[in-house]
């Protein structure tokens, strides 16, 4: 074979490779065959130094035309072979924008706490601060400060959940614990007398615990919210304004309210506040129980026996407290026959608030 039909062969070879390189690493290793430095092509070229004077230029000129029509031949392919995996990349990472769009739905509070909240800042609004306080407290603060006596049955192992120490090292009242989960938020005005001189316009809201089995009107865990003002001259007529001032802005001017005597340990007197009837206004059907009126809360005057263990003078001072459970006054408001519900996190009920 002549050089010349050796290079020949070698364009034909080279250029049916490059066509059939099926991706570019491979069509690299093509062109490094032929054209690179060790390449079978650049091979021959070498040996053109065995030639004549008068072969050379023949045979050089029919070289870098293969040459030539190599690398046109690999530029082909490497185009093709990028547009393939331009295309191969498109396709996988394609998006259909005609798809519909995923729904996001928002976070919102739960209802016990937008009721929370609201009484809170009624409350706020008349100038009273927010205290809070332990959920685990001591007997003394849950009880005992508050006028509460030792056989008192709130105090027994059926009504309140009492904290053991497993180390063995607890102290204890009468061999029973002294830590227990509070049964409502009066230690937390026990605590703020304690720590603070009159005048005491304070709001508590927080989260407290009673040994009950759920049903539709208790929670063994519930938010109970509390107030306690503490200055000189404070007197029932006092406590009686405030109230019905917090329940024309939480249940609106249409409702009446009532004002029964009750008997707390820790206030005296001591009453239960009724809101009139929503759904019959006040005529008579199941949700009132026929009686017309929705029970709401509790209060009183502060009983100087509390004074007493704080260090108030009740010969200066009185004052009123109060105290209402947030999800009984959210069922109230909105007519939720089970407080069951607010806590089940059913998201039927729960998108309704
Ligand atoms: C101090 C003195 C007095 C807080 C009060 C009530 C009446 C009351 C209940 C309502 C429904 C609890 O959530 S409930 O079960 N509360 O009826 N609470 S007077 O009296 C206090 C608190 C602290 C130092």
């Amino acid at each position: 074979m002549s050089i010349i039909e050796e290079l020949q062969a070698l364009q034909v070879g080279g250029v049916a490779d490059a066509q059939a390189a099926p991706d570019l690493a491979t069509l690299e290793a093509v062109r490094v065959g032929y054209l690179g430095k060790k390449g079978s092509l650049t091979a021959i070229l070498r040996g053109l130094g065995g030639l004549t004077a008068e072969e050379r230029p023949a045979v050089g000129k029919v070289a870098n035309e293969i040459r030539a029509a190599m690398e046109a031949a690999i530029d082909v392919r490497g185009r093709e072979l990028e547009a393939k995996a331009l295309e191969a990349r498109v396709s996988a990472e394609a998006v259909d924008v005609t798809l519909p769009g995923r729904r996001r739905t928002p976070g919102r509070v739960h209802l016990i706490d937008q009721v929370v909240r609201e009484v809170t800042d009624i409350f706020v609004g008349l100038g009273y601060r927010v205290a809070e306080g332990p959920e685990a407290e001591l007997d003394y603060y849950n009880f005992t400060a508050l006028n509460t006596p030792p056989d008192h049955p709130a105090r027994s192992l059926a009504d309140t959940f009492y904290i053991r120490d497993l180390s063995g090292e607890e102290a204890t009242v009468a061999g029973e614990s002294d830590v227990l989960l509070r049964t409502h938020t009066s230690p937390v005005q026990v605590r703020v007398m304690e720590a603070q001189v009159p005048p005491i316009y304070a709001i508590m809201p927080g989260r407290v615990y009673r040994r009950d089995i759920a049903d539709p009107s208790h929670l063994p865990q519930f938010n109970q919210i509390e107030g306690l003002v503490v200055d000189e001259g404070i007197t029932f007529g006092d406590l009686k304004g405030t109230l019905e001032h917090f329940v024309r802005e939480v249940f609106g001017a249409d409702r009446r309210t009532r004002i029964r005597p009750h008997f707390f340990p820790f206030t005296e007197p001591s009453a239960e506040v009724d809101v009139s009837c929503g759904i019959c206004a006040g005529h008579g059907c199941r949700f009132c129980k026929s009686s017309g009126w929705l029970e709401i809360l509790g209060c009183g005057m502060v009983d100087p026996n509390v004074f007493g263990h704080v260090g108030i003078d009740p010969a200066v001072y009185s004052g009123f407290a109060f105290g209402m459970g947030a999800e009984r006054i959210a069922a109230l408001r909105y007519d939720i026959p089970d407080l069951r519900v607010l806590i089940e996190g059913d998201m039927r009920f729960l998108r309704q608030f």
